[in-house]
């Protein structure tokens, strides 16, 4: 794997990073709107995901519950090996399906290590200070899933709303999108900034569990999904966390009198539970205290309007 330019914009929370090999194949076979796995009618979609025990999941966002209206979209979650579905939808040619999300898994795994890497040792934090990442530091037991998204042409693209605005309960998500624009992310005192897609670039968001891990340091980004007139819109999200049942808290070397843990421990089967339940406060809810130095954080959105009109 090459990299061939290296973008980080602290301030949003996001950072870009342009690639040359990851996975074309794997983007056009997955993302291509006539041949994959969105062009399938509605009902084989959706028996596909009714596999008993199925790690595949297919439907609307799962934030919708918070919402009256329905959004602009639909997608693919797949949590492992997506064999058995595959199986299902393309009987005839399951195999390419499945080979490409497995490189596209491999991929992204060996990224996200060496992004965590890359922002934990900005702060400092070295292999010894994180002891779930293993020994080796390879972050071994990290859980992943790859979410499939689809934003079809709207009529009224200014009447609605793709995804609604969230921030991903991940460490980091790094994010594909296909050549059409929509993914905004909310930035304090200029509202919603839109990342526009750059050719052979994947965005990196930063997730809740890191904003708890880093102590706030890395604040988890609110971020959206606006809809096109005449454009069907593609992403894939990798979505990276840590074993489900292992407690993540503000690391130890980041915490000290003056900067006390904002955030009490938690796993992320935890974390995904209070997600469900409290939506845009999930992270409030599992704060300790204030930041000392009077900020609201951010990341708890307070103020800011996750709705659509
Ligand atoms: O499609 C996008 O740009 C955003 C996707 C996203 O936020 C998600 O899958 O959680």
């Amino acid at each position: 794997m090459q990299w061939n330019s290296w973008a980080m914009h602290a301030e949003l929370g996001v950072c870009s990073k342009s690639r040359t090999m990851v996975s074309t194949r794997a983007f056009s076979t997955v993302l291509n709107p006539r041949g994959r796995a969105f062009s399938l009618s509605h009902p084989a979609k959706a028996q596909s995901c009714s596999i008993a025990g199925g790690r595949f999941r297919y439907g609307v966002a799962r934030i919708s519950s918070f919402f009256p209206k329905l959004m602009w979209s639909e997608g693919f979650t797949i949590f492992g090996s997506p064999l058995e579905h595959a199986c299902q939808l393309w009987p005839q040619d399951y195999s390419n399906f499945c080979d490409v999300i497995e490189e596209y898994e491999k991929e992204m795994k060996i990224l996200a290590r060496r992004l965590m890497w890359l922002m934990l040792g900005s702060l400092d934090i070295s292999k010894e200070d994180v002891k779930w990442a293993g020994p080796k530091g390879d972050f071994k037991g990290a859980n992943a899933a790859i979410q499939l998204n689809s934003y079809p042409a709207c009529p009224e693209p200014d009447r609605a709303m793709g995804l609604a605005a969230h921030t991903d309960s991940t460490l980091l998500t790094i994010l594909y999108q296909n050549n059409t624009s929509g993914l905004q992310v909310h930035r304090d005192g200029s509202g919603w900034v839109t990342v526009p897609p750059i050719p052979d670039t994947l965005v990196v968001n930063i997730g809740d569990l890191l904003h708890i891990l880093s102590n706030g340091l890395y604040p988890s980004v609110l971020h959206r999904a606006m809809v096109n007139r005449t454009r069907h819109r593609l992403s894939v999200a990798y979505l990276y966390g840590p074993p489900p049942n292992v407690q993540i808290s503000p690391l130890s070397k980041l915490v000290d009198l003056t900067h006390p843990p904002l955030y009490r421990p938690v796993t992320w089967t935890e974390y995904l539970g209070t997600k469900a339940k409290y939506f845009d406060k999930a992270l409030s809810s599992v704060r300790l205290c204030v930041p000392l130095n009077g900020l609201v954080d951010v990341n708890d959105h307070n103020g800011v309007e996750v709705g659509w009109t």
